[in-house]
């Protein structure tokens, strides 16, 4: 029989193994993008000190005391030579918090910081924090917005009803974090709310997801852009849509914008999730855009139909059949896509600047019915008929 120690010794051995796993490209694709084959992080991967007691007197039985669901929709930075994931960690008690993940090679050995993010509260407390989309501003301040989430206190019955708004927090480190007041905005709820990384006319602009109830959209169109003068006392009085939800395509339901656009000389190049309504339930993915440089509201490009969604083992978890990404990192021209599966686990694909802006400028809209969708697959066939004789 092995004593506590020698137990503990055990346990931590078997996470090292883990962490330390080297992670490979799998092998075919698309061309747009390379999926990586094993998670970058899962609920595994939280330190054994914030899962055990390792005390023998207090936990004789080495029972894990708080155990960790699920890490799941991360925010992504670059901090020097590390790549940095803001991770949302779901505690078995369903209740998300922040903690940051490193790695430096962007692809595998991510390792969280000693302890999880200390997020202030407002005075009205957040019951629930998650999905933080980082910005590196022009202000020279990595803004975190995310979503908060409590009772819905108009429905006191209702223990399911809650009310999503749009959470502010800064920092230089990702170590202090100083909150700012929640977004104003006249919309119901706010999920998904994204900081431009420029000032656009001198006010701070945002991409916002208006919706009238905590699931459901309702009128609130699609992805929606505002301006506010301060973040500080950030309020958005004007909405307009930037990309709506439609009928018959991969956002049928509702979408919203993922991370912060990547600036190219092209324009900006948009990462968002659509969603669409089956027999199974909900089935989230992932699509692209670019934007006017200029006018980082306008649509110039957008290709049609989902860029990633869930595949193979991705497709199963505490809520199925969902791709989810609110973090992205350029570095040096490449892009390292880290997308979460299923609300569960996060991956990571990896493209570059020049590949993800020919799909954009180069993939054909949705047609939006089948004849014209038939009618541009013939086309191509057409085309590729004289390569293919001269093989
Ligand atoms: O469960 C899928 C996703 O559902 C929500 O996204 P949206 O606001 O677009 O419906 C979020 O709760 C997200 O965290 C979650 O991954």
């Amino acid at each position: 029989m092995s004593s506590h120690l020698e137990r503990v010794r055990a346990l931590i051995a078997q996470q090292e193994a883990r962490l330390t796993i080297k992670n490979e490209p799998l092998a075919g694709g698309n061309g747009i993008y390379q999926r990586w084959k094993n998670p970058i992080i899962t609920r595994h991967h939280a330190p054994v000190s914030w899962r055990y007691d390792l005390n023998e007197a207090s936990n004789p039985f080495l029972m894990e005391r708080l155990g960790v669901n699920a890490t799941l929709n991360s925010g992504a930075i670059k901090l020097d030579d590390r790549f940095v994931l803001v991770v949302r960690v779901e505690g078995v008690d369903r209740k998300s918090f922040f903690a940051v993940a490193e790695s430096y090679s962007g692809v595998d050995n991510f390792r969280f910081w000693d302890k999880p993010v200390l997020m202030p509260e407002t005075e009205d407390p957040d019951t629930n924090v998650y999905d933080m989309r980082l910005t590196r501003h022009e202000d020279d301040w990595i803004y975190g917005l995310f979503c908060t989430e409590r009772k819905d206190t108009s429905a006191p019955h209702d223990t399911t009803a809650a009310v999503a708004q749009c959470g502010i927090a800064r920092t230089r480190d990702l170590q202090v974090w100083e909150r700012l007041p929640d977004l104003v905005t006249h919309s119901g709820q706010q999920r998904n709310v994204v900081l431009h990384p420029e000032f656009v006319a001198g006010k701070y602009a945002l991409y916002t997801r208006p919706q009238d109830g905590f699931i459901s959209v309702g009128s609130g169109g699609g992805i929606g852009w505002g301006l506010t003068d301060s973040m500080e006392k950030a309020e958005i009085r004007e909405e307009v849509l930037v990309d709506s939800k439609k009928y018959h395509t991969i956002k049928e339901v509702k979408n919203g914008q993922g991370p912060a656009p990547i600036k190219t000389d092209r324009g900006w190049l948009h990462l968002a999730h659509g969603v669409r309504n089956t027999a199974a339930g909900l089935r989230y993915v992932l699509y692209m855009f670019m934007t006017h440089p200029d006018r980082p509201w306008e649509i110039t490009h957008l290709p049609g139909g989902h860029f990633i969604a869930p595949e193979g083992r991705e497709r199963v978890g505490d809520v199925s059949n969902v791709a989810f990404a609110n973090g992205w990192i350029e570095d040096k021209g490449k892009v390292f896509i880290y997308y979460a599966s299923s609300d569960t686990r996060m991956h990571v694909a990896t493209s570059t600047v020049e590949k993800l802006v020919d799909y954009c400028m180069n993939t054909p809209e949705d047609g939006m019915r089948s004849a014209t969708s038939v009618a541009t697959r013939i086309e191509l066939i057409e085309r590729n008929a004289a390569i293919l004789r001269d093989l």
